[in-house]
């Protein structure tokens, strides 16, 4: 599309608010373009949320998505999608047990149908996606379920003409303990610009030790949204050096190096884009393995960031498993500020 085109687009506004102040925004006026919301199941046409338990006590959060005002709805195949014509937000939730399929076999479906979607919608470019897939770590019958995810995807990528490699969205894929496949995604029709890690492998490019097929993802995508403002979408961020893990068995290790990745990716954004981003004015998601480490990881944060950082205030804890059994913490994030990418 032409640059004129994008600028008459209409923009894409995101904010993160508690669930609560969500649904009365929501009450208040016009419906939103669609919400997704962190730690509750279930929902209507706008909202879908993701079921995983919310750790500390703390608010399910949500982030409320504003687009433009004429909002058009589908279904293609298992995807149900909302779309202005311009940003598309669609969501998967299968039940392995309706379908006769491995994980292998329903990650592509489910996959093909999202490009199919986009494809209805004329929103080409996948910006970000979040996965969540039940029993993460369990073997899938002589292949981890994971592994298993990762070989559909990838295949389904490739079948569509996607970029399944460099270009690839930015993404995060969780363990739930219970309930179905869930997809949540979100397009446009600007490619956005991928971003790499310089302390870790690309992820496209893991060697063929995690799996027979790599996973389908970018460490983080810068995305224009209109108006003058500049997405960066980090992707689900762990404990990994290069292509391994590391501080096996040490919680606060991990979450010390994960945070000296997101900086990393951070500061790899911040060259390709005016817009100056930072970690403490991000909003994010700690997907944290075992329950009882939440309040470490809580106290941990607060001392690198800040307890009165946006990230802190904005920050919403949840169980989930992480694709790799001995990671222990994993952090997700997304920003927006004023600017424009650079070419
Ligand atoms: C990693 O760095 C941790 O398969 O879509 C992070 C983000 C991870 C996305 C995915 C996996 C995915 O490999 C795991």
């Amino acid at each position: 599309m032409t640059l004129a085109a994008a600028a008459e687009a209409p923009s894409l506004r995101v904010e993160r608010l508690t669930l609560g102040q969500g649904l009365a925004r929501a009450a208040g006026g016009a419906k939103p373009f669609a919400a997704l919301s962190y730690g509750v199941g279930g929902d209507n046409a706008w909202i879908t949320g993701v079921s995983a338990r919310v750790l500390l006590n703390s608010e399910p959060m949500v982030d409320l998505w504003h687009a433009g005002a004429a909002v058009q709805s589908g279904t293609t195949g298992v995807v149900r999608w909302r779309s202005d014509g311009h940003w598309l937000l669609g969501v998967v939730d299968l039940d392995e047990n309706d379908h006769g399929e491995d994980l292998t076999a329903l990650s592509q479906r489910a996959y093909r149908n999202l490009f199919e979607a986009m494809k209805q919608a004329g929103c080409p470019h996948l910006l970000r996606i979040w996965n969540y897939l039940p029993r993460i770590n369990d073997d899938g019958g002589g292949m981890e379920r994971y592994r298993q995810f990762n070989a559909g995807r990838q295949q389904a990528f490739l079948e569509a003409g996607q970029a399944a490699f460099e270009g690839a969205p930015a993404a995060c894929a969780l363990g739930v303990h219970e309930g179905a496949l869930c997809i949540r995604f979100l397009a446009g029709r600007v490619p956005p610009l991928p971003v790499e890690n310089p302390r870790q492998v690309s992820a496209y490019h893991y060697p063929s030790d995690y799996g027979p097929r790599s996973p389908t993802f970018s460490r983080a995508a810068l995305a224009p949204l209109g108006g003058g403002q500049v997405a960066l979408f980090i992707s689900g961020t762990a404990s990994i050096v290069g292509h391994q893990t590391v501080h096996v068995g040490d919680v606060r290790a991990q979450l010390d190096e994960t945070l000296l990745n997101l900086r990393a990716v951070i500061a790899a954004a911040n060259e390709r884009s005016s817009a100056i981003f930072t970690l403490e004015r991000s909003d994010p998601v700690v997907y944290v393995r075992h329950p009882a480490d939440a309040p470490g990881i809580r106290r941990q944060l607060e001392h690198a960031l800040g307890a009165g950082s946006r990230f802190m205030r904005h920050a919403v804890f949840l169980q989930a498993d992480i694709c790799r059994s001995e990671l222990l913490v994993e952090i997700e994030a997304h920003a927006t500020e004023p600017g424009e990418l650079r070419g």
